[in-house]
């Protein structure tokens, strides 16, 4: 009996060492092949949807019916049971991982108990099994719902962990800097690296919206424009309270807290206008701030950045140094003299 319950004691540190092994081995591991294949989905998915640009100014895109925003549910009731589409290689592995390892897992498991009930019930009620058995030990089954539980968990760690891992990735020295901000109820966006710009958003009405061809309450009037396929630093902050922005298709949520500065990785693959909601309570109009990411390709972001009367990097005020305005200076008064 001792060395019954040694042996097993034993199997249960070896089984959590190996899954503390497996899970370390996942987090060091570049993202599995699971990623790459969701990435080339989305890649091949990826169409040139985009309108072509009026004459150099910004014309605020128009969004793809279900690209970037929730699906009405009579239309398409599979997919609605699932994540919205993704655009980020983050979002397209937690996709795949959901879609093709944690719902089939979860099937299996809930038929397999409510087949055991089932049986159960059936098998050893009082009429079909009048005597019943003095059963209380069997070595086997107890080793082997512990061991494949233990394993059914390291399967899942394993893509979990470097999925967290990935979440975590700081973002690349030369990553476009962008932070939103929360309000009390409407979100602003600053970026520091091209000057003075500043977006302050608002929800449009439902009528401004539907008359625009978006979605309803989740429209604004100001969208946070961003270059796509290239890394942003998304720095969260908040004014007032507690808020969280979020937006779904691009895998991205992250708490917005007065007095403190989050920050992560986002790289959009493809342009596109992604809607997202403010994820905290946040008072009375919590559900009417909505977030619009409108991303562009990187030049015609520059032309947006520009119309805001912002700057690129490395072309700051060029133009408008002193220097060059007392040469302008001296250069008109000489054909005088
Ligand atoms: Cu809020």
């Amino acid at each position: 009996m001792m060395g019954q319950m040694l042996t097993r004691a034993k199997l249960g540190t070896t089984a959590l060492l190996l899954a503390l092994a497996i899970a370390f081995a996942g987090m060091l591991a570049p993202q599995s092949a699971l990623a790459q294949e969701a990435a080339e989905d989305a890649a091949a998915e990826a169409v040139a949807a985009v309108p072509a640009e009026a004459e150099g100014g910004y014309v605020p895109m128009a969004p793809t019916e279900g690209k970037g925003m929730p699906t009405a549910f009579e239309d398409d009731a599979i997919m609605s049971m699932s994540f919205q589409d993704q655009y980020t290689e983050d979002g397209a592995f937690a996709l795949a991982m959901h879609d093709y390892l944690l719902l089939p897992i979860i099937t299996v498991i809930s038929l397999f108990v409510l087949g055991l009930l089932l049986y159960v019930v059936i098998r050893y009620n009082r009429r079909a099994n009048p005597v019943p058995s003095k059963t209380t030990h069997n070595t086997m089954i107890e080793v082997v719902w512990t061991v494949v539980p233990v394993l059914i968990l390291v399967v899942i760690a394993v893509p979990s962990i470097a999925l967290l891992a990935a979440q975590y990735e700081t973002p690349p020295e030369d990553a476009v800097t962008i932070k939103a901000t929360g309000y009390q109820w409407y979100w602003g966006y600053t970026y520091p690296d091209h000057g003075e710009v500043e977006v302050i958003s608002n929800m449009l009405s439902d009528a401004d919206a539907l008359a625009n061809g978006e979605p309803a309450q989740l429209a604004v009037d100001n969208r946070m424009v961003v270059p796509a396929g290239v890394p942003l630093r998304i720095q969260v902050t908040a004014a007032d309270v507690i808020h969280a922005f979020a937006v779904p298709s691009l895998w991205f949520k992250m708490d917005a807290v007065p007095g403190r500065l989050n920050e992560k990785l986002l790289t959009i693959e493809e342009p596109g206008v992604y809607y997202g909601q403010c994820s905290e309570l946040c008072g009375t109009r919590h559900a009417y701030m909505p977030i619009a990411v409108e991303a562009l390709p990187p030049e015609e972001f520059a032309v947006w950045v520009r119309e805001q009367g912002g700057t690129m990097p490395g072309e700051e005020e060029v133009e408008a140094t002193p220097a060059e305005d007392a040469a302008e200076a001296e250069t008109a008064e000489e054909p005088a003299t």
